[in-house]
Order: structure tokens, then sequence, then C-alpha cells
């Protein structure tokens, strides 16, 4: 069985779908990200999770930012890490998609636990075209290849699929249509493990802050309930949900102490400390 097929004709689909593509296309110099990725040349495009170290704040005034920079780094892996962990156990003959792959960060990391193959999409071609460079410099590009293709119809093989992750990603799109795609990707028992920002149904429509993050971003941020609601209705069902709200505090709050603070980490924490806002994992299995 072969794992791809023709890439569709046509990635970028909609007017919005374009203006998301040329956010990232032109969002390049993007320090918090590159400064970050620098560290060890695993660049990210998620947030961090666990406590940081105090002791960062301390010390030599002229290496601080640069202490700062490396630990927002270390808590962005462990997030990654924490995704990973709950993708099951994947062989290195699975193939694997990281849907909305960003700059690759987490697709070299999957690769380097499971050695197997791992094809990541994103709409921005920028991004792939970074991605693949790294993926080249790493010399695994036999293993890990970046496409130009949306994650809404991937153009890839139905049943291919050990597992997906979008790390920060479904905020882009509609979840039912997302979730079909992964359900005709998945093989039978394979895995779907999601990080996302989502609304609190429980304190009812769109807070102030959620909107900022929203209008910030170009992205349409989903309340709990439709994550729910659109996995069930495609056959994923959930193992687990972690709530991890709690645990990205912290990494919010030391980067605004940074220099690589960028405007949103006030509505980041306005809007979980409000509970109008949860950082959630769910992990779920395709029957
Ligand atoms: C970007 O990460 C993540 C998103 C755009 C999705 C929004 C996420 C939510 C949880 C609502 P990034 O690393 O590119 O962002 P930044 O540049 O701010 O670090
Ligand atoms: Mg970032």
């Amino acid at each position: 069985m072969t794992a791809t097929t023709s890439a569709p004709t046509t990635v970028l689909r909609t007017a919005y779908q374009k203006s998301v593509a040329e956010y990232w296309n032109t969002n390049q110099q993007d320090p918090v990200n590159l400064r970050l990725g620098d560290v060890d040349g695993l660049y990210h495009h998620h947030y961090g999770i666990g406590d940081y170290d105090p002791s960062v704040l301390d010390g030599r005034e002229d290496t601080r930012d640069e202490r700062i920079i490396a630990e927002l780094h270390r808590l962005e892996t462990a997030q990654a890490d924490l995704l990973l962990d709950h993708l099951g156990p994947v062989s290195p003959g699975g193939r694997l998609l990281d849907a909305g792959s960003g700059r690759g960060g987490t697709s070299f990391m999957a690769h380097q636990r499971f050695g197997c193959q791992v094809d990541g999409v994103s709409i921005s071609e920028y991004q792939v075209g970074f991605a693949g460079e790294q993926a080249e410099q790493r010399g695994v590009t036999d293993h890990v290849r970046f496409h130009f293709r949306n994650m809404l119809d991937t153009g890839l093989a139905s049943r291919s699929r050990r597992a997906i992750w979008t790390n920060e990603t479904t905020m882009y799109v509609d979840l039912f249509e997302l979730f079909a795609e992964f359900s005709r990707l998945l093989e039978y028992g394979g895995r779907y493990v999601c990080i996302t920002g989502c609304s609190n149904d429980v304190t009812g429509l769109r807070s102030k802050a959620v909107s900022r993050i929203d209008e910030h971003y170009t992205c349409n941020i989903h309340p709990r309930s439709e994550y729910f609601k659109a996995l069930a209705a495609n056959n994923l069902v959930p193992i687990n949900v972690v709530d991890l709200t709690a645990a990205t505090i912290p990494y919010w709050e030391l980067r605004a102490k940074s220099s690589v603070a960028t405007g949103i980490e006030e509505p980041f924490l306005a809007a979980y400390k409000e509970g109008s806002f949860h950082y959630l994992l769910i992990a779920a299995d395709r029957i």
C-alpha cells in the first residue's frame, strides 16, 4: 500500500484559508519562536507546560534573557513530549501525521522517539520549506516529510496512519470536517491526540480575552463541547482528557517577563485565570 496519493490540486480553498496562510507565510521573523528554536534546533509553534525554574530570573543581568528563553523552550519541548506520551506504542514501521506541522518541532521529536515515518502538512509554504530544510540538516528526509497540503484534505491514503496529532492547530478549521478526514486516515484502533485551547461552555459565550486571542492569531477558538461532538460524530472515542490549564500558566507568566513577549501574554493569563478558557489534551481512538 502506498502511503501517499497525489496532492490535491487546490490547497487553499477559501478566502479565510488564504488569510491564515498569509499570516504564517509573512510572520517569519518572530523572535519568540526563532530564538527559542535556536536553543537546540527544534522549532516549535505551541506553548509550554510545567513549572519554570525561578532561578532563571536571578543572577547575572546580561545573561538573564538568555536563561529565560532557554527555560521557555524547555517548557515547550515538555509540552510536545507529553503529547507524544499519549500516542501509545508506535513501531518503526508506523506512519504518523502531524496536522498543521509548523516548523516541524513535534514531527522531529516523534521520529526521534519512535524511529517511524512522519508526514507533516501545513498550508504555509514558508513553513513547509523551513521544516523541509530542517529535515535535510538532520539527515532524516527518508523518514520525516513536510507537504504543502490542507489538513482537511491531505491526499494521504485511507487507513494509512497509526496515529495523528494536532498541536494547537484545530482553532483554524471546522472540527467536523477535520475529524472526518482523520477518521478516514486512521487505521482501526489508531490514536488521535489533540492539544488545544478551547473556550468554556460553562462560562458562556466567547469572553473578551478569548476574542483577543482569536484576533491576534486570525483563528476561531472552539468551545470545549464542540470537540466531543465532532469526535463522537466521526468514530473517535476519547480515552484521555487532561486539563493542562494550571500547568501552562507558569509558561505564560515567564513569557510575560521575557524580551520575546508579544503582547498576547495578558489575554492568555486573563482567560485562563477567569476560567473562560482551558488548555486541554484529548486522546481518542478510532473505532
Ligand atoms: C501558535 O503558536 C499557536 C496558535 C496560533 C494557535 C492558537 C493557540 C491557542 C491555544 C488558542 P506560536 O508559537 O506560533 O505562537 P507565538 O508566536 O505567540 O509563540
Ligand atoms: Mg511560540
